[in-house]
């Protein structure tokens, strides 16, 4: 029998969202589905459906110590995710648990908001992740919006922040590289541009779909933290798990009545044309 070897782990951070689109259920998915096995910690449990969050209960910060903490001891992690956070306490927690494994890349997708627009964090929890997660990170994968709100200074108006001047105030936050996504911007294709401290890495153009989707941004920091996990080089792991993504969006479907999600396992799923042709 051919020895299979056994799949890089990650950790994931990340809360419950119930529709199974982002979140928690998204990095399992996606993470599985790029051949990783995924150690989860909930930091919180959402209410929602596909249209929007109706209520978020942050799981006791002890609580998120002690899960990380066990399985940490257990098994060697290749990379670590963190989504929603949930309070500031959860993210002081997971600063702290963080800071004990600096060599283990970390993926950080700065959650402020669903897609609808509902707040995941306060101003207080931006300041501290500033302070506290971002100069800890390898990868910060804000959308524009997110990367304006984190940059901007007191009193300035974020939505003036042109994205090179955001990208250069992140890693001046200490960030090792900050991916901006552009899905928000008023452009015909979607521009996702990775910043390095040399300035631009790579800036890569993607059709732009038609629709709205629920956990495009989980399913791209998971896949980053996949492609890093399975070995890739930085700017390559970013291309990769930029092209996952957007196949998974592209098989995307409409369970509900609101947003559409990603499938994660595009690959596993029967079109028409494999049915006509067997
Ligand atoms: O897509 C960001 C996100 C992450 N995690 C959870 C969420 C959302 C957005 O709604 O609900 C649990």
């Amino acid at each position: 029998m051919a020895s299979v070897p056994p799949p890089p782990i990650v950790l994931a951070f990340a809360g419950s969202d119930p529709t199974g689109g982002a979140g928690l259920q998204a990095d399992l998915l996606t993470l599985s589905s790029m051949g990783c096995h995924a150690l989860s910690v909930l930091t919180a449990i959402t209410v929602q459906d596909t249209a929007g969050v109706e209520d978020v209960q942050a799981v006791d910060s002890d609580w998120v110590s002690d899960q990380a903490r066990l399985v940490l001891e257990d098994m060697p992690v290749a990379a670590f995710k963190i989504g929603l956070i949930g309070s500031i306490e959860n993210l002081a927690a997971i600063a702290e648990v963080v800071s004990d494994y600096p060599d283990v890349p970390l993926i950080l997708d700065p959650v402020l908001a669903s897609g609808r627009g509902d707040e995941l964090a306060t101003e207080d929890m931006l300041a501290a992740m500033r302070e506290l997660l971002i100069p800890q990170t390898t990868i910060l994968t804000p959308n524009s919006r997110e990367a304006r709100r984190l940059a901007a200074e007191d009193g300035e108006d974020a939505e003036e922040l042109d994205l090179e001047g955001c990208a250069r105030k992140i890693l001046d936050l200490g960030s090792e590289f900050v991916l901006i996504t552009g899905t928000h911007e008023n452009t015909p294709n979607v521009v996702n541009t990775l910043y390095g401290s040399q300035g631009v890495v790579r800036s890569d153009s993607w059709e732009r779909l038609p629709g709205s989707f629920h956990g495009s941004g989980c399913t791209l920091a998971a896949a980053i933290a996949a492609t890093l996990a399975n070995g890739l080089e930085i700017p390559e792991a970013v291309r990769e798990a930029q092209e996952y993504t957007w196949q998974s969006l592209n098989a995307g479907f409409r369970p509900g009545m609101g947003q559409h999600i990603p499938d994660r396992f595009f690959w596993a799923r029967e079109t028409d044309d494999d049915r006509s042709r067997s």
